[in-house]
Formats: C-alpha cells, sequence, structure tokens
C-alpha cells in the first residue's frame, strides 16, 4: 500500500533539513517514508498561480498547490476559520456565517479532489486532515476514487443542536459519510459526531459503525499524543546546556517560582481568562507577591481574523492592568511574550516552570499538557493544571482538572500546585506520564492506520488508555493474527517508528504541530 496524507498546509522538508522528531507533521512523515506516500495539500502561499508544484523527498512525493486571494478569503479566514472553528469550540457567539464563504470551502475541496483524484494508484489509503477538508471524500467518491479513506478531526465536535445554527450543517455532516473511518480526539465528540449523523442526516448507528444510504463508517476516538521520548530527552539535555532559554530564565527569575502558558494567542485557549485567573490568585494570597511569576507565550495566529486581533488586544491589556495593580519596581508578575520558540526552548521552559497552567475554555486534545508532563524532571516534578474542557483532560485525570470559567477555582488550583508536597507531585508525575507514554504519537499513527487499513478487526479494540489513576493498561490483544499489545511497551513505539531497517530520527524537531494544520 501507498499512503497518501492531506491536510491544509503541507511544509516541504528542506533537502539538508536533519531528520527530526517529536510533533505530528513528524510522524506523519515518518509514516509516509514508510509506506512511500503522497503528501498534498496548501502551499501556505497566495498567488495567482496555483498549479500543482511537486517535490521529491526520498520515496515522500509534496505535492502543494497555492490558494487564490479570493479562495483564502473564502475556505480559508472564512468558512473554516470564522464559522467552522468558533461553532466546534462551541462560541455560537462568534460564528459568522457567509454564503459565499461557504461555497469557496467547497469549491476549494473540489480543486483538491480534482487535482488528487489524478494522482491516486489503487492500493492508495488515503488519509484526510481535519476541519478545512471535510468534504474532501464526498468529492474524491464523485470522481470515482474508490481506495480507504480515513478522516482525522483534531478539534473539538460539539452536540446537534449548537451545530445545527451553522446554516448548511446537515449537508457537510452527511458528507462525512463518503469516508471509511473518521477519528475523533475523545469520547464525547465521538457521541457528538454520530449523534450529528443520525438526528441531522437520519444516520443509523450501534454507537461505532454508522450506515448511511449504502455506506457504512466507523467513527472512533484516537486521542493524539506527542513524542515523549524525544521531549523528554530535550528537555533534560536543556537543563544541562550552557547557553539555554532555561539558564536565561533560572537568571531572571532567581529564586522565584515559574508558572508558564504556551498557547497560539486563539479565545479557545482561555488566555485572558488565566491571566485574570492568575492576578486573582495574587489578591487572594499577598503572602505569594514577589515570589511567583506568570509566563505566557503566545504567539499570534490569523491575525486577518478581527477577533483574533481583538483578543491580541485584550491579552496586553490585562496584562498591563494586573501588572501595575500587583507589580513591584522589582518584580513583574506577568510576562507575556508573543513569540514561537523552538522545541528545545520550550521544553527547558516547561521543566523550569512548577505549575504548567493549561487552561483552554475548549480544545480538541491540547498537546501542550502532554509536552508539559514529558518534560517534567522525574524526582522534582512541576504539576499540571488543566481545564476540564480539554480533549487531555480524558487521559490525565490525575492532573489538577479545574474549570476555566470559574476564575476562583483556577486561582486556588495554582495555590494548591504551588503548595504541594513533592511526594505527592512524584505520584502523580508518574501516573501522568505513564498514560502519555503509553499513547504517545507512533502509537497514534499506527493504531489509526491499522484501523484504516485493516478494519474491522484492528478497528475494534483501539481503545484510547485509561485516564491516568485508573489501572495500568492490560495489553489488549487484537482480536486477529498479529497478537500485538494495543498499548505500546516501554520503548516499542521507538522500534515501531524505525521501521522495517529504516534509520530512525533521532533529533528533536524546531518544528511544531504549528506549521501543520493551523
Ligand atoms: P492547536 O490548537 O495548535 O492544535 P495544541 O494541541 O496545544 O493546539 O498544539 C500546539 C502546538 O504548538 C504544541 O506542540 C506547542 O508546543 C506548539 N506551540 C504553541 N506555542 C508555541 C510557541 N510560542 N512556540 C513554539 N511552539 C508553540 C490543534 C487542536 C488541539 C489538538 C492539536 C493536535 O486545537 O486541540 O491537540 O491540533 O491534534
Amino acid at each position: 500500500m501507498r499512503l497518501v496524507v492531506v491536510s491544509n498546509r503541507v511544509t516541504i522538508p528542506d533537502r539538508h533539513e536533519k531528520a527530526t522528531a517529536g510533533g505530528l507533521a513528524v510522524a506523519l512523515r515518518e509514516a509516509l517514508e514508510r509506506h512511500g506516500g503522497l503528501w498534498f495539500g496548501w502551499s501556505g502561499v497566495v498567488g495567482a498561480a496555483r498549479q500543482l508544484r511537486e517535490t521529491q523527498r526520498g520515496n515522500v512525493t509534496y505535492a502543494v498547490t497555492d490558494l487564490s486571494e479570493a479562495e483564502r478569503e473564502s475556505y480559508y479566514l472564512g468558512f473554516s476559520n470564522r464559522a467552522l472553528w468558533p461553532i466546534m469550540h462551541y462560541r455560537l457567539g462568534l460564528t459568522e456565517f457567509q454564503r459565499s464563504d461557504y461555497m469557496g470551502y467547497l469549491g476549494v475541496n473540489r480543486r483538491f479532489a480534482r487535482e488528487l483524484a489524478g494522482m491516486i494508484r489503487p492500493d492508495d489509503v488515503i488519509w484526510i486532515h481535519d476541519y478545512h477538508l471535510i468534504p474532501l471524500a464526498a468529492e474524491l467518491r464523485r470522481r470515482g476514487v474508490t481506495n480507504r479513506i480515513g478522516y482525522f478531526h483534531h478539534i473539538p465536535w460539539p452536540s446537534a443542536d449548537t451545530l445545527t445554527a451553522l446554516p448548511f450543517s446537515a449537508t457537510l455532516v452527511r458528507t462525512l459519510a463518503a469516508y471509511d473511518l473518521i477519528g475523533m480526539q475523545t469520547q464525547l465528540d465521538t457521541r457528538n459526531l454520530i449523534d450529528c449523523l443520525m438526528t441531522l442526516c437520519g444516520a443509523k448507528s450501534d454507537g461505532r459503525r454508522v450506515r448511511l444510504g449504502a455506506r457504512e463508517t466507523v467513527v472512533q476516538p484516537f486521542p493524539i499524543g506527542i513524542d515523549v521520548e524525544a521531549f523528554r530527552r530535550l528537555a533534560a539535555a536543556s537543563a544541562r546546556q550552557a547557553a539555554t532559554p532555561l539558564r536565561a530564565t533560572r537568571e531572571s527569575l532567581g529564586e522565584r517560582k515559574l508558572v508558564i502558558g504556551v498557547d497560539r494567542l486563539d479565545y479557545s485557549k482561555g488566555i485572558v481568562q488565566r491571566l485574570e485567573a492568575f492576578g486573582q490568585f495574587l489578591r487572594s494570597h499577598p503572602e505569594e507577591r514577589g515570589r511567583v511569576g506568570l509566563l505566557q507565550i503566545a504567539p499570534p495566529s490569523r491575525s486577518d481574523v478581527p477577533e483574533y486581533a481583538e483578543l491580541d488586544r485584550m491579552s496586553d491589556e490585562v496584562a498591563g492592568r494586573l501588572n501595575a495593580q500587583l507589580g513591584e519596581f522589582d518584580w513583574t508578575p506577568i510576562r507575556v511574550v508573543k513569540k514561537a520558540y523552538s522545541r528545545t526552548a520550550l521544553a527547558g521552559l516547561y521543566r523550569r516552570a512548577q505549575v504548567g497552567l493549561v487552561t483552554p475554555m475548549r480544545d480538541g486534545m491540547n498537546l501542550v499538557a502532554k509536552e508539559y508532563i514529558a518534560a517534567q524532571n522525574p524526582v522534582d516534578p512541576g504539576v499540571l493544571v488543566l481545564s476540564r474542557f480539554a480533549g487531555a483532560a480524558q487521559q490525565l485525570g490525575e492532573a489538577l482538572i479545574v474549570n476555566p470559567y470559574d476564575t476562583h477555582e483556577v486561582a486556588e488550583a495554582i495555590r494548591t500546585a504551588l503548595a504541594m508536597p513533592k511526594s505527592e507531585r512524584i505520584r502523580r508525575f508518574e501516573a501522568l506520564y505513564h498514560v502519555i507514554e503509553t499513547s504517545g504519537i507512533h502509537w497514534w499513527t499506527r493504531r489509526y492506520l491499522e484501523a484504516l487499513t485493516d478494519a474491522p478487526a484492528a478497528a475494534e479494540d483501539a481503545e484510547p488508555p485509561r485516564k491516568a489513576g485508573a489501572k495500568a493498561e492490560q495489553p489488549a490483544r487484537r482480536a486477529g493474527a498479529r497478537n500485538r499489545p494495543a498499548v505500546p511497551e516501554r520503548g516499542e513505539a521507538k522500534g515501531a517508528a524505525a521501521g522495517a531497517g529504516r534509520k530512525r530520527v533521532s533529533t528533536p524537531a524546531e518544528t511544531s504541530h504549528l506549521t501543520l494544520v493551523r
């Protein structure tokens, strides 16, 4: 079989780029190299020339196309980011619908299907990523593509009641029946999507298989993970190196404790609410003033969408107000930094922070929560404070779980985390680390592809690992011939990624998931 990956954005690796590890883009690249493959999508360029450009790297072909200005406006900024993104994050008030945007969205999906269909071979397995490309399989089917096609939805899926506020939602949801396998982040997203297919489109389902007309689609959760081992090594190395951000931070903070937030500047991430909660914490616990600071790293994204520009302004305003109210001449409570950092720098900063504050108002998974855990020093780990509305909370029950709408609760969780005894920090860390280690990015890629190529037997036991704190997983055996554990043993992911005799990449990535689909 050959693997075909389709995502909104495609980054072509530099010819001399060192092999990298540690993110979704890299895991997909590895899967493509393992099977031989094609990666198709938008180049990220907006221009008049829209011909397909192909670049070969080893046994992987990268085929990219530009968008016209009108396509970027309607398909990307309009329908994807001003309509689908907010409604999928339960933010009806921010959802803006324009028929012309929807037409542009369908138009780009149609054009992508037209360009891609000509490149599909009979033995290809096609894996499509995220909400920009929901109708792509239906468009490929219309052009006679009969290959197995899978879809992974990286963001939340709301209830049918919420989604119906979006005009044409039933038509859009119906196009999902063109897929053979739909992967979601959590059980809740899975239930919501199946409910949408049933109530909006009249599909029948047993809770996993969905039948609509002549087609049967499997819908199930595949919680995404990170390359834990690569991230752990990065963080440990960062602690040893001389000129690292970790060392610089140590010098600038002295003995002060550090609370860290790392997010794209996006309203779903709850950044403004988090700053307010930190202010509340300092007001409620004045003895902590001068002893701890919040570092919020938040590079702007989608600045052409007005809500994002407004969020940029508001985060500056709130941080400025709180610093003015609570700061001292020798202590600034909140620092907001709006830059993208390398993986090495992030890993070092996570490790330096006593508290990881991950409080999205709604999030598909949230990889930052997992990166924070992976980066901790096992003998003196920090504490993760995690929103119950991040998909990650379904797995990471040993974090301090909070409701980000409750400023007081978040403030008190910060206090609890800072005061937590070392023995309890270690116990929680070990439980959390076990979960992220046994459901890392290579596990995820392999399980998804097994389910897509080998369904239904493989699909049936692709259960996500349980919440931390639950008993360690029994290595569930597949009902089929291969008899491989559903959850990798320690180190197995490494071996699996290496593939049959392939050289395993080893240097941690400097690029992140940010470059893939957002
Ligand atoms: P995102 O919304 O982008 O992803 P997240 O899962 O947290 O959210 O991933 C962000 C990634 O970007 C992390 O790897 C993080 O380290 C990196 N990043 C953030 N700020 C950075 C900075 N300043 N410098 C460098 N890197 C930075 C979407 C969904 C999520 C889902 C993922 C994967 O919204 O819910 O978890 O896809 O499926």
